[in-house]
């Protein structure tokens, strides 16, 4: 399209003849959003400009991945849509990390990238690139906008498409022409994609029979899943569990949906859950999923996974219900739709229906959680424990904090031994597993919850993955606090190795020193700690906690050698849940919450 008319410089440009940049600002502000993490270039430029008048704000970051990530650590932290910003070509594939974590996990996130200028498209231009093909399978969605008139409009829809039904991420590709191109303005008109409708309704008919099975079941359990944090359903969670007396699951992704600390809520399942968790699931008569995705990490060998159960699967995407395991009674519907509409039938058949009671299985699953708790061992003078910095981090902010990780050993003891108490405080890349997600990520949660702690529980490996955001975050005043679990390894993949290949570490090892994390923090504008035994974590942690002007690393030097237990190895069924070699050592020092929330006991073994 060409121009319509040409301006002066520094004449007023009216509201009725914009810029496709301006254009997309004021799209951009008329959905409300209030902070975009990006890198500008070449393709992207024109927006840069208007950027310096709009009311919304740029953080500008290090590194395009660290901008996906920020964007998914905003959207997991507060609800809202994350959106990040990127140049054509390398800028835009640099995106592609962070979108296909967003994607797995369900984050509901809005890219914009620059394009080449429609006339060199399809000529190999410079830094061209097919960026809605390459993100095509890995968003809910990609458009590439050919006319001005349509950025409105488009950046409308892809906020709607993002932030409904199954959230997701949703890019929008703009050429370069099309930003600088001058039109007249029209606001986007309401959202109507007929091809698009989810359905977030439950069947009644599927709720009755769901009511049925339950008032049938002897063992159930209610396995939750991230769609739950999506509909904000947590208290209706947590009624329905109550009112039942069933107890619950909290998958990684759930972590946070229910108290731990509630007497029904067992904790999370999976490769590294717990044991009570992984058997309660294993043993139960029906599994009441709502918003899991049964993914293998949580059924561990599929056909072996939950052999006496019938299942009740609720989701919002139809294509999910039935995929890995089938359901006796699927429901397609919205977490919190679907959650109402069983409490009130359940209450209304309350007469009709059987009483079940439950208590004999509470009294069992009890037992498990008594009996197999997580276990480790921290003595005085030994090598300082991950699990103990942990512990410490959880207690020392009471489990009140914003908690986001890597990915690795780190962040599964992150899931197990912090204690979560609501819903969008546990922050991770579960899906995808994207090692360096956690330092941006901390960064976008505290972006948008500026008044919450963040903390990041990050791995050595992960954090030398986007660990440049840490001068994003001290130019832009954004304190977090990360603290990396040091262990001088990827240490998740030396675990793989010394129980699957016979011990052959092969290149896993980064050593302790190099990088210096005290100085590269230091460098990077930062307040950098060290810690080496366990008498130095608390007063790490309380300094740490005391600065509110700029990021803080703590470099937490742990025992290279430790294993994250309980484990089911990958491929293997829940019922050879190995518990690892605690319970076979006696007595154990330690158990989870033997010190949370400041209980200063002894801590030696
Ligand atoms: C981008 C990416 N590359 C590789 C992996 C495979 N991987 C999973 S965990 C892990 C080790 C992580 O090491 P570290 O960050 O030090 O954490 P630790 O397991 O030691 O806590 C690796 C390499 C991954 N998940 N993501």
């Amino acid at each position: 399209m060409r121009p319509t008319a040409e301006k002066t410089q520094g004449e007023d440009i009216t509201m009725s003849e914009v810029t496709g940049a301006k254009a997309l600002f004021l799209a951009l502000e008329a959905v409300g959003v209030e902070h975009i993490f990006g890198i500008p270039g070449g393709a992207i430029l024109p927006a840069y400009d208007p950027l310096i008048d709009s009311t919304v704000k740029h953080i500008l970051c290090r590194h395009e991945q660290g901008a996906a990530h920020a964007a998914d650590g905003y959207a997991q932290a507060s609800g809202k849509v994350g959106v990040c910003m990127a140049t054509s070509g390398p800028g835009a594939t640099n995106l592609i990390t962070g979108l296909a974590s967003s994607f797995m996990d369900s984050i509901p996130v809005v890219a914009i990238t620059g394009q080449v200028p429609r006339p060199a498209m399809g000529y190999d231009a410079f830094q061209e690139s097919d960026i809605t093909g390459i993100a095509g399978p890995v968003t809910k969605h990609t458009f590439l906008v050919m006319e001005p008139d349509d950025i409105a409009q488009t950046i409308a829809e892809a906020f709607h498409i993002a932030s409904t039904g199954r959230p997701g991420p949703v890019l929008v590709d703009i050429p370069k022409d099309v930003l600088q191109a001058k039109f007249t303005y029209k606001p986007a008109g309401p959202v109507d994609l007929p091809g698009y409708q989810p359905t977030t309704k439950p069947n009644q008919r599927q709720i009755v029979e769901a009511a049925k099975l339950i008032s049938q079941s002897e063992r159930p359990i209610l396995y939750a899943g991230g769609g739950i944090i999506k509909a904000g359903a947590s208290a209706e969670l947590v009624q329905l569990a109550e009112m039942t007396g069933i107890p619950v699951v909290t998958t990684l992704m759930a972590r946070g949906v229910m108290p731990d600390t509630h007497e029904l809520c067992l904790g999370m399942p999976g490769m590294h859950g717990n044991y009570t968790a992984v058997t309660a699931l294993q043993r139960s008569d029906l599994l009441i999923g709502i918003g899991p995705r049964f993914d293998d990490r949580v059924t561990g060998k599929l056909s072996a996974f939950a052999p006496d159960a019938k299942i009740i699967h609720a989701d919002i995407d139809p294509a999910e219900i039935s995929k890995n395991r089938k359901a006796d009674v699927p429901i397609v519907g919205d977490a919190k739709a679907v959650l109402v509409e069983l409490i009130k039938v359940i209450e209304s058949r309350r007469g009709k229906d059987p009483q079940p009671d439950y208590s004999a299985w509470r009294d069992t699953v009890n037992g498990w959680k008594k009996a197999y708790p997580y276990k480790y061992t921290q003595t005085e003078d030994g090598p300082l424990k991950p699990q103990y910095v942990v512990e410490r981090i959880a207690a020392l902010t009471e489990g009140k904090a914003i908690y986001c990780a890597g990915v690795g050993q780190h962040q599964m003891w992150g899931s197990q031994f912090i204690p979560f108490q609501r819903p969008r405080t546990w922050i991770n890349s579960g899906g995808s597993g994207a090692m360096g997600f956690g330092v941006p990520a901390a960064m976008g949660a505290k972006v948008a919850m500026p008044d919450d702690e963040v903390w990041c529980i990050d791995g050595d490996g992960c954090f030398q993955m986007t660990c440049q955001e840490l001068a994003t975050m001290a130019v832009e005043k954004i304190p977090v606090k990360i603290a990396i679990i040091n262990n001088a390894y990827l240490g998740m993949v030396r675990q793989w190795q010394e129980l699957f290949y016979d011990e052959r570490y092969s290149e896993v090892e980064f050593g302790w020193d190099i990088p210096d994390y005290v100085k590269l923090a230091e460098a990077y504008g930062c307040i950098g700690l060290r810690v080496e035994n366990m008498q130095d974590v608390d007063t790490a942690i309380e300094k740490a906690r005391g600065v509110n002007d700029r990021p803080v690393v703590i470099d937490f030097r742990c025992d290279k050698g430790e294993m994250c237990y309980p484990m089911v190895a990958a491929g293997s069924s829940n019922d050879d849940i190995i518990l690892g070699p605690e319970y076979e050592r006696e007595p154990v020092a330690h158990e989870q919450g033997d010190h949370l929330y400041g209980d200063d006991e002894e801590h030696g073994a």
